[in-house]
């Protein structure tokens, strides 16, 4: 059994589409970041940079003693490699996965949420918004452009690096973000929605805090544009 130490947010989001979509047993370990408990010293152990998500594999590949793993990239390496699924097996398709895996951790994760910290702050700086607004729009931008010839990031097979992806664009519209601009990566943020594995974790947020945000569906989002 695997322990999942997650709040109802992106980063948390990619590691339950995984589990949903692959079946693999989990048990939630809630970590309320709204109460700071990433700070309490059981999650610290786990996850010593204090963010979600984590998780503990009591049944880990190879046996022995349970093992933790922070940093969500590492996690959804570790379950491919753990399930055999979702993680091209070729070295070419492997290759192309990982690198948007790492593409998305470091770009298109820290810059919206740079952004959104400084959407919210009381005192406004505009350089910071307009830096990590022009930034996110770049992000996606180049997203946009990669999903133009490819059905799914890697190529033909939908892997770890779709779901690192989605957790973020997803709630593209915190981000000033108009997807109808973005056509390509629309298509495939609908693709990955109407997914039941997708609604599956998703509807785990929502019923865990009902104001984790979810991603706005096409439909609602043109009834939402005729009605502006
Ligand atoms: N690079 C990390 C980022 C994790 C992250 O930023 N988690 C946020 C939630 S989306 C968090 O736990 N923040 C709590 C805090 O900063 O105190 C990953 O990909 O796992």
């Amino acid at each position: 059994m695997i322990d999942l130490h997650y709040w109802t947010m992106p980063n948390g989001h990619k590691v339950t589409m995984f589990l949903e979509e692959t079946g693999l047993p989990y048990n939630i370990v809630p970590v309320n970041l709204v109460q700071n408990d990433q700070f309490k010293p059981g999650f610290l152990e786990i996850a010593p940079n204090n963010k979600i998500p984590a998780i503990v594999d009591h049944d880990p590949i190879g046996g022995g003693a349970p093992i933790s793993i922070f940093e969500s990239g590492a996690i959804l390496h570790y379950l491919a490699d753990k399930t055999g699924q979702l993680l091209p097996t070729d070295i070419r398709g492997r290759t192309e996965a990982m690198q948007w895996l790492f593409w998305q951790v470091a770009g298109i994760g820290p810059m919206p949420g740079q952004l959104i910290f400084f959407l919210r702050n009381n005192e406004k700086f505009d350089f910071a918004i307009d830096r990590y607004r022009n930034e996110t729009a770049r992000l996606f931008g180049v997203l946009n452009k990669r999903l133009e010839s490819r059905e799914w990031l890697a190529g033909d097979t939908y892997s770890i690096a779709d779901f690192a992806a989605y957790g973020w664009s997803a709630p593209y519209n915190l981000f000033g973000i108009d997807v109808d601009e973005y056509p390509a990566l629309e298509r495939w943020l609908e693709a990955i929605a109407s997914r039941p594995a997708m609604e599956r974790a998703y509807a785990i947020a929502k019923d865990m805090n009902p104001n984790a945000p979810q991603p706005v569906r096409r439909a609602a989002r043109k009834a939402a544009k005729e009605a502006a």
